[in-house]
């Protein structure tokens, strides 16, 4: 059987794009790359001596060793800033932007380049988001103008979940495509073509443990998921793994509503704009899902910094839009709708 590798699909989507220069395929490919030092290392996270790979500890090369988050981080801007095909790199694990001055590319490049992490030790899925967006600003600089697109704006997103298997899944706006990696070759071969999510599913995933730090709107609205009405589909199953990727990927297959609102703790949620929100919206819109904070659509906002958060409702289409509607209802009874009435 002949089976399609990662680098010959993504070689097809760009030949669909005229005027296209195999910069970008370019830039997958380094990707890709990198998707894969990672996992094996991932793979091999606890074996030996240096346990999970704590900082300070020297291997036997006589190198530091690096925990995997740093790893990651040091793993992709190492390879993606040699590539010649980005002018600068952001990244959750970095407070500023990297700039790129030695034979800079026109594509920026965002990463979270190890989501999860916290779950290394307990052998749960964690994984790679990536986001990619063009160059805007004239000129060579790199401004804020290119650092902080619209959502709406991204040429590419995709992540890379290390799991049970090695997954790469990716958009660049002509639907979603998964790969899995085959160990023995070392190659991703095509898995999941033009994935589609659910237009309803039966699982909610957040995390529940917030409940009293939760305002009113969201009490409801999983209260709500929670209740007995079978005509309805309800009560929802609950579904909370703790790495986003992870949650995101089982929502993506099977439909459900992943939710991080807004909470006393994180008045603004605690998700990344850039690097978890935006990348995850585009790929969940092109598989006919949807992203909202509650009440606006992920992909229409532009942020304010590269460290923005935001809350996240994503996932199927009718769940998402459920949530955005109970939401908007609850704040009307026990706000000025409550006061009228009342
Ligand atoms: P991280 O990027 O520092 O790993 O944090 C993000 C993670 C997500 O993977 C996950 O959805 C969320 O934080 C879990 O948070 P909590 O432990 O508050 O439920
Ligand atoms: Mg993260």
């Amino acid at each position: 059987m002949e089976r399609t590798t990662l680098v010959q699909h993504i070689r097809q989507q760009e030949k669909a794009n005229p005027g296209a220069t195999g910069e970008f395929t370019s830039l997958m490919n380094e990707i890709m790359v990198a998707g894969k030092i990672i996992s094996l290392e991932v793979n091999s996270a606890g074996i030996g001596e240096d346990v999970f790979g704590l900082t300070g500890k020297i291997n036997v090369q006589g190198e530091e060793v690096k925990k995997l988050d740093e790893f990651s981080d040091l793993t992709f801007t190492k390879i993606i800033g040699q590539s010649g095909t980005v002018c600068a790199i952001t990244s959750e694990e970095r407070e500023e932007a990297l700039i790129i001055e030695d034979n800079p590319g026109k594509y920026i490049f965002m990463m979270d380049p190890l989501d999860g992490s916290s779950n290394i030790d307990v052998n749960v899925s964690i994984g790679t988001i990536f986001s990619i967006y063009r160059k805007k600003s004239l000129g060579n600089k790199v401004t804020d103008e290119d650092l902080l697109q619209k959502g709406g704006e991204q040429i590419a997103a995709g992540y890379i979940v290390y799991g049970s298997s090695t997954i790469f899944v990716y958009t660049t706006g002509q639907g979603v495509h998964g790969f899995t990696l085959d160990p023995a070759l070392g190659e991703f071969f095509l898995s999941h073509p033009d994935l589609v999510i659910p237009e309803q599913g039966s699982t909610y995933s957040t995390n529940e443990g917030n409940w009293g730090n939760w305002d009113e709107p969201q009490k409801d609205l999983v209260a709500y998921l929670k209740e007995d009405a079978p005509a309805t589909g309800r009560p929802y199953k609950l579904r909370y793994i703790g790495s986003l990727v992870a949650d995101f990927h089982r929502t993506l297959l099977k439909g459900g509503l992943f939710m991080y609102p807004k909470d006393t703790k994180s008045p603004n949620g605690k998700l990344r704009f850039s690097f978890e929100a935006a990348p995850l919206a585009f790929i969940v819109e092109q598989a006919g899902g949807k992203a909202s904070t509650g009440s606006q659509r992920i992909l229409d906002i532009t942020p304010s910094g590269i460290h923005d958060r935001l809350p996240l409702f994503i996932g199927s289409k009718k769940d998402v839009e459920l949530a955005e509607e109970r939401l908007a209802a609850t704040v009307k009874k026990g706000g000025w709708f409550k006061w009228l009435s009342g």
